[in-house]
């Protein structure tokens, strides 16, 4: 199949799933075009049948806000046309789906059979497709896609909820993870520069947004790790950052904390972890949970979202209430002190991830899907 992928560039689930789901399909030797407007930071170039293309967006002094949708629509057509696209897969609702309906009524006026798909990941629904400018829109781009995708049952079930589908189904589809990457005996010379040898470390991956409750992070470790030898590592950038290093100070766990910044190859770092935390307020899935649980990492995080649907409780993770820093901070303290109870919930993860997300099981699922959606008529 000729499939053109497009995706936010930037640090994000979306970004990532998509990127690699593109490297994979173009192992398996489908034709893959990555379309966005910069390289996303896990694309891997010069991979075979893997293609990036920029769109380019054009200043113009009348312009005060450039057309990136428009840009986007003719760029998509552009490749389309020049590639003999059968799919365009969209990554997040707004403005991705729409672009790739403009794109594709202008290709089928040109007589292609062109399908959209449309993959849904969260924010595209609870955030940005419930502001009141934008609901009618994510809604039409949900009705005009071929297909339509969700990472989580909760998701799905929220967007039949919140959005008025019609008859569209929506095919779950869960996020995949690459187990050979993520793999929990990677880099094990990394720990040495991360914390001293009696010091446990706890890890957070995120970009700093509200939702994540990054705060939350902070309180969690401090009141978990009260007189152990401890250090928290905390990947990612984002708005809730410098809050975070203040908040860092006042709880007096400064000199404790490692505010790495953004990091890409983070299945380098992962591995080094005791436990991962993500309190977050909601997560349609939770990535980097489930990139955590392929290094071998149990987690402490929200029983929000699709959490409970990667994560289980007492099993792989612990799942407490967004909010609860008390129960979080008493289960992390747990996986800290208890060294039998966190090897044996690390084995447990690192399974869970290989059982129920390897990529190896989840790429056939994808390429069923595509094929039903190429059968079914324009
Ligand atoms: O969570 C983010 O900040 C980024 C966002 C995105 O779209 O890039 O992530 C969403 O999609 C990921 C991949 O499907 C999911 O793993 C995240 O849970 C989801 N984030 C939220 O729902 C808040």
């Amino acid at each position: 199949m000729k499939i053109g992928i497009v995706c936010y560039p930037t640090h994000g689930g979306s970004g990532v799933v998509a990127t690699e789901l593109g490297a994979a399909l173009a192992e398996n030797g489908h034709s893959v075009h990555i379309i966005s407007y910069a390289i996303p930071f896990r694309f891997e170039p010069f991979r075979r049948n893997l293609t990036y293309h920029e769109v380019e967006v054009t200043a113009y002094p009348l312009f005060r806000y450039p057309p990136y949708d428009l840009a986007l629509a003719g760029t998509i057509m552009d490749v389309a046309s020049q590639h003999g696209l059968d799919i365009i897969h969209a990554h997040y609702a707004i403005p991705h789906a729409i672009s790739g309906f403009l794109a594709k009524q202008m290709l089928n006026g040109a007589g292609t059979g062109i399908k959209l798909v449309t993959t849904l990941h969260g924010t595209d629904i609870t955030i940005i497709g419930q502001q009141r400018v934008f609901q009618r829109v994510t809604k039409f781009g949900i009705r005009q896609s071929d297909g339509v995708t969700s990472v989580s049952h909760e998701l799905k079930q929220r967007v039949i909820e919140t959005i008025d589908c019609g008859a569209k189904d929506i095919e779950v589809i869960p996020n995949f993870i690459d187990t050979q990457r993520f793999r929990p005996d990677c880099c094990p010379d990394k720990r040495a520069h991360m914390a001293a040898p009696d010091e446990r470390i706890v890890m957070h991956v995120s970009n700093f947004r509200e939702v994540k409750r990054p705060r939350d992070v902070l309180r969690i470790f401090a009141a978990a790790t009260q007189g152990m030898p401890a250090r928290l590592v905390l990947i990612g950038d984002g708005p809730e950052l410098g809050a975070c290093k203040d908040l860092a100070a006042e709880l007096g766990i400064s000199a404790r904390c490692n505010f790495v910044g953004t990091y890409d190859a983070i299945w380098e770092l992962l591995p080094q972890a005791d436990a991962f935390i993500l309190p977050s307020d909601y997560e349609s899935f939770g990535l980097s949970a489930l990139e955590a649980m392929a290094c071998g990492v149990p987690v402490v995080c929200s029983n929000t979202g699709g959490l409970p649907e990667v994560v289980e409780h007492g099993k792989s993770g612990f799942l407490h209430t967004p909010g609860d820093v008390a129960s979080m901070s008493g289960s992390l303290r747990r996986l800290l002190t208890e060294n039998d109870l966190r090897k044996q919930m690390g084995a447990s993860a690192r399974q869970r991830a290989e059982t129920s997300f390897r990529q190896e099981k989840l790429l056939p699922v994808w390429e069923a899907y595509y094929e039903r959606i190429l059968s079914q008529p324009s």
